[in-house]
């Protein structure tokens, strides 16, 4: 890619903005660097762009500056419709995201997982996976590191597996995983998007520009994701817990079964440590991906075997006077809380925060059946209290502290309290972690 010579404007100021500012620098191309934020706010960021020369422009967003760039790349916190993009794209500028910018510079096998849940433990895993199998694996994306540090580290790496976003996918144009997972779908990030449709559309532009040499790995039980996928110029190959599958990787009587090309592998599942359905289908997504990409089996499935759950996704924090104490911070859409609530009974379940647009009512039939109170939290009280408050006995509380309180109180010995927001954490935390952490010291305390 030629960067030399080139006027080079960064949109949004945060990990990934540094990140490809120092890149797009070190290539010889003329860097500016534009973000809302004040230089006061962005002092962390800038730090590390010392020793570069990169022009700033901090506060706001000048679109004269958007016109003169040859070249923009942006962030995924930045959303599409942004005036300043939508007039440098009707001016022809060449807009791209930083998967894109990253992809110029990979050129070992690509690996990218999507979907409303599961991509980090499905990435995590599979990246565990290629490593146990020797191979130099790069791990980025979505999941914390931006994907150009790849190019900015000068690693030498086998392999890439990518943490994919709708986000991230919203400016790419020759992006192309060798094998592309799409592990589920459902609402989610409506706060960005007008409708569910243009979220999924932003998703399924994973498999844009792949060809029949490609694969695409998605789960054949999602109704969603299995019409969308119909017509894909990738070579398809499903997951499923339901459907026995000539071509595909399935789960059966306890064993998950791989079959690809008339060779078939199985492996039993008692002995895995990861719990739950939706981890028998992240797993037997990491499986497909490392297998087509030639990892061996004894050495898949040993990682597999090894493999725990990571924080903060259906975690027990602690047991108080026979009552069980969980933590899913990490469950920010309808979509994961259904999975929580699916894994218990007799639950109290504390949820809100952030709401993010969608609607709550997916939920409506498992808070009938399994949720004995429910505890909001949060912007989303009110939203969440008119779609599930008349299901069951509903409660409001406060702070997070004051929720478990009164979850201490009202839950009877033998019942679960779940935290499960179905919500970003941004209106009361910092971020899922401090939400979590603050959960885990007031369960700690009682
Ligand atoms: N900004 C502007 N103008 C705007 C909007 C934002 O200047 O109109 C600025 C903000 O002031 C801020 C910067 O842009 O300084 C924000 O950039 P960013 O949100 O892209 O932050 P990064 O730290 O670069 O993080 C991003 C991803 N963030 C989002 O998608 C919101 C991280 O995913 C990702 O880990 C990281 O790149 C590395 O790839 C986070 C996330 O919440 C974890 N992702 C969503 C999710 O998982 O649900 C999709
Ligand atoms: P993501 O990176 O897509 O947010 P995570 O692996 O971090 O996914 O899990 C986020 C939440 O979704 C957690 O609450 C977790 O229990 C739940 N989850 C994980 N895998 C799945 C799945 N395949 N389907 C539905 N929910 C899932």
């Amino acid at each position: 890619m030629q960067l030399k010579g080139k006027n080079t404007l960064v949109v949004g100021l945060a990990k990934t903005g540094v990140a490809c500012a120092r890149i797009l620098a070190s290539k010889g191309a003329r860097v500016t660097v534009t973000d809302m934020r004040s230089e006061t706010d962005l002092a962390g960021p800038l730090t590390e762009l010392s020793g570069y020369t990169i022009a700033r422009e901090l506060g706001h967003h000048d679109v004269a500056t958007f016109l003169a760039s040859d070249l923009i790349v942006v962030s995924p916190g930045v959303p599409m419709d942004l005036p300043q993009l939508i007039a440098a794209q009707h001016a022809g500028r060449e807009i791209m995201s930083e998967i894109e910018l990253a992809a110029r510079f990979i050129n070992v096998p690509l690996a990218a997982i999507t979907g409303t849940n599961g991509k980090t433990t499905t990435t995590t895993l599979l990246g565990a996976i290629f490593k146990h199998n020797g191979y130099h694996t790069f791990v980025g994306g979505n999941i914390g590191t931006p994907l150009i540090e790849l190019a900015e580290s000068h690693q030498i790496v086998d392999q890439v597996v990518a943490e994919i976003s709708s986000f991230q996918l919203e400016w790419i144009t020759s992006f192309r995983p060798t094998v592309a997972a799409l592990l589920n779908l459902s609402e989610d990030h409506l706060d960005r998007y007008p409708d569910y449709q243009t979220y999924i559309n932003a998703k399924l532009r994973i498999f844009e520009n792949q060809t029949g040499d490609d694969f695409a790995v998605v789960n054949r039980d999602d109704e969603q994701v299995w019409r969308h996928v119909q017509g894909l110029k990738a070579t398809l190959f499903p997951f499923s817990r339901k459907i026995e599958l000539e071509e595909g990787i399935f789960f059966r009587d306890g064993v998950i079964t791989y079959r690809h090309d008339g060779h078939e592998e199985c492996f039993p599942t008692a002995a895995i440590r990861l719990q739950g359905v939706h981890n028998l289908e992240n797993i037997m997504a990491a499986t497909a991906c490392a297998l087509l990409l030639g990892c061996r089996p004894d050495e898949t499935f040993e990682t597999i075997l090894c493999f725990e759950s990571l924080h903060h996704r259906m975690e027990f924090v602690r047991e108080v006077g026979e009552v069980s104490y969980y933590e899913d911070s990490k469950a920010t859409n309808v979509g994961s809380v259904e999975k929580a609530l699916e894994s218990f009974t007799n639950i109290t379940l504390i949820a809100g925060g952030k709401d993010k647009g969608g609607s709550y009512a997916p939920l409506a039939p498992l808070v009938r059946e399994r949720v004995e109170h429910l505890i909001l939290i949060g912007e989303a009280t009110e939203r969440m209290e008119q779609e599930l408050g008349a299901l069951t006995d509903t409660h409001r509380a406060t702070t997070l502290e004051e929720a478990v309180k009164i979850a201490a109180h009202i839950t009877a010995a033998g019942g679960t309290v779940l935290m499960s927001p179905a919500c970003s954490s941004f209106d009361m935390f910092r971020d899922y972690e401090e939400r979590a952490q603050r959960f885990i010291a007031a369960v700690k305390a009682l």
